[in-house]
C-alpha cells in the first residue's frame, strides 16, 4: 500500500515537472525519447535554439542525425544539440529505424 503511494506521489511529481517544461508561447524544447518514438515527432524552434533529448523508455535508443550529430544508443540519459541556421533536420533511431524518427524545424 505504501509503494503504491509513493508511486503517485512520484507519477504526480513527474506530471508537475512536464508542464513546467512545456511553456506555452515559446514552445518545449525537449524532446521524449520514449519505446518506440520521439514525442514531439516534429519539433519547431527558433534559431539559437538548444533542444535537449530525454529518454523515457526502457529500451535502448539512439538519435542520429541525417546531417551527421549522433548520440550515444543509451537506455537513459540526455543529448543536445544546438541549431543556428534555418533549416528541417530530420533524425530517427537506427535500432528502430524509420518508425522511429523525427524532425526539428528551425524557424
Ligand atoms: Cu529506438
Amino acid at each position: 500500500m505504501q509503494r503504491l503511494l509513493i508511486l503517485t506521489t512520484a507519477l504526480t511529481a513527474l506530471a508537475a515537472c512536464s508542464e513546467h517544461s512545456a511553456p506555452s508561447g515559446v514552445g518545449g524544447t525537449t524532446v521524449a525519447v520514449e519505446d518506440n518514438r520521439f514525442t514531439p515527432q516534429q519539433l519547431p524552434i527558433a534559431s539559437g535554439s538548444t533542444v535537449t533529448w530525454q529518454w523515457r523508455g526502457g529500451s535502448l535508443h539512439n538519435v542520429t542525425f541525417d546531417d551527421g550529430p549522433t548520440s550515444t544508443t543509451q537506455e537513459d540519459g540526455q543529448f543536445q544539440r544546438q541549431f543556428t541556421a534555418a533549416g528541417t533536420y530530420p533524425y530517427h533511431c537506427t535500432i528502430h529505424g524509420l518508425a522511429m524518427s523525427g524532425s526539428v524545424v528551425v524557424q
